[in-house]
């Protein structure tokens, strides 16, 4: 039985082991070569760290821009390791991260860094790190309009179980113009024998869409005419659509990648699609924390919807541990908590360790609350809940015949 007294001990001991399903990421297996990013230089060039190091420097996005990936990295090591305190979350996960593999980073010294990663064993790299991360899979984000990423599916060598297919449409729905005249279609309608291509190629899990704040449904824009076509596709395969929601692109092009921004969006346009698609599965995630107690609603009134993750500027631990508290007591387990966004392999390891730190804390408080409500608990209770939002709820939905 679990008391107060060995509560902490028993959640640990599960968090430990549990090997989690990581549902949305940017990584690629070693077999995709240039996509396959890892180490250090690729780590401290992390666009999250860009943002933060251009705002200490007397320097143009531009001219960091056109630093070679080396003199980028060291200029964030300096500005963000060397001449201030890594505070932010993604500067102290770099510090994890160098931790967590062994790194000796007392001196500061980059090149002291650097030269472990020249040393590392690629062979078993990939292993080490989703071992040290406790990672079963991750899904990957495919994008089927880029030509660069399918020139590795052309070849037909993928066959890596760690790293699980998603079709990212975001280029075809954003795009349209240019992607038709590239796809030589005349009318949206005529996009089924592309994703039919797609489909059968990648394979994926989920078909998924990142969308701005100012997205609606219905609407009359074309945008919605695309995602009906998606959802029609989505229905026919039986798989997922993941809703990424309320990204703003390029507020400042010249950052780039690190451009992106937040705004509130609308959850009647999520009640519409839910209820209106009810044969269609709904994965979403919303970035602003405004949006985060509606859309926690919305999912109580429909079993279609599974909202996951706290997303890119959500993944904070003050705003994990808020958001995760809200979940469990709307949705009980019926959510999945986290997922990573990785782009640099190694990030898979601050990344989770982090955001499980909070989610230990946060259940903690809540199967405590439950005890000293009456309630009797076992070990094999917190197993199989923990194992229900950081893999089951994932693979139920996926593969329910909704
Ligand atoms: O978190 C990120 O790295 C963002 O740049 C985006 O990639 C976002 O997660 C997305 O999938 O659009
Ligand atoms: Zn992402």
């Amino acid at each position: 039985m679990v008391d107060k007294r060995n509560l902490e001990e028993k959640i640990n001991k599960v968090l430990e082991k549990i090997k989690i399903i990581d549902i949305h990421t940017h990584l690629f297996p070693p077999s995709f070569k240039d996509l396959f990013l890892y180490g250090i230089d690729y780590l401290l060039t992390y666009h999250y760290l860009i943002a933060e190091t251009v705002r200490y420097l007397p320097i143009s996005p531009d001219d960091f821009y056109n630093l070679s990936l080396k003199e980028q990295a060291e200029l964030v090591w300096k500005t963000l390791f060397v001449d201030r305190s890594p505070i932010s979350e993604s500067a102290r996960g770099i510090v994890t991260i160098l931790t967590e593999v062994g790194v000796d980073f007392e001196k500061k010294d980059l090149s002291l860094i650097r030269a472990y990663f020249d040393k590392i064993d690629m062979e078993s790299y990939v292993d080490l790190i989703f071992e040290k991360a406790k990672i079963d899979y991750v899904v990957m984000t495919n994008d089927p309009l880029d030509e660069n990423e399918m020139k590795y599916w052309k070849c037909n060598i993928f066959k890596d179980k760690r790293f699980r297919p998603s079709l990212r449409l975001d280029r075809l729905i954003n795009d349209w113009e240019n992607i038709r005249e590239y796809l030589k279609v005349k009318d949206y309608k005529e996009i089924k024998d592309h994703l039919d291509k797609w489909f059968l190629m990648i394979e994926p899990l989920y078909i998924a869409l990142s969308f701005p704040p100012d997205f609606r449904y219905p609407d009359d824009m074309l945008r919605s005419r695309l995602l009906e076509e998606i959802m029609l596709y989505a229905e026919e395969r039986k798989v997922p659509i993941a809703l990424m929601i309320g990204a703003k692109r390029s507020v400042n092009p010249s950052l780039r990648l690190a451009g992106d921004s937040v705004g509130k969006s609308n959850i009647e346009s999520i009640e519409n699609l839910c209820r209106s698609f009810p044969n269609n599965k709904f994965m979403v995630t919303m970035l602003s924390r405004e949006n985060q107690h509606e859309l926690c609603v919305t999912a109580r009134k429909f079993k279609n919807l599974m909202i996951f993750g706290c997303w890119w500027f959500l993944n904070t631990p003050s705003l994990i541990e808020e958001i995760t508290k809200m979940r469990l007591e709307l949705l009980g387990f019926s959510f999945i908590p986290q997922h990573s966004d990785a782009r640099v392999l190694e990030q898979l390891i601050y990344k989770w360790k982090h955001s499980k730190e909070i989610i230990k804390k946060v259940l903690y408080d809540k199967y405590l609350a439950l005890i000293r409500s009456g309630w009797t608990l076992k070990e094999e209770d917190i197993e199989r809940d923990i194992t229900q939002l950081f893999r089951k709820n994932f693979e139920d939905f996926i593969f329910s015949k909704q």
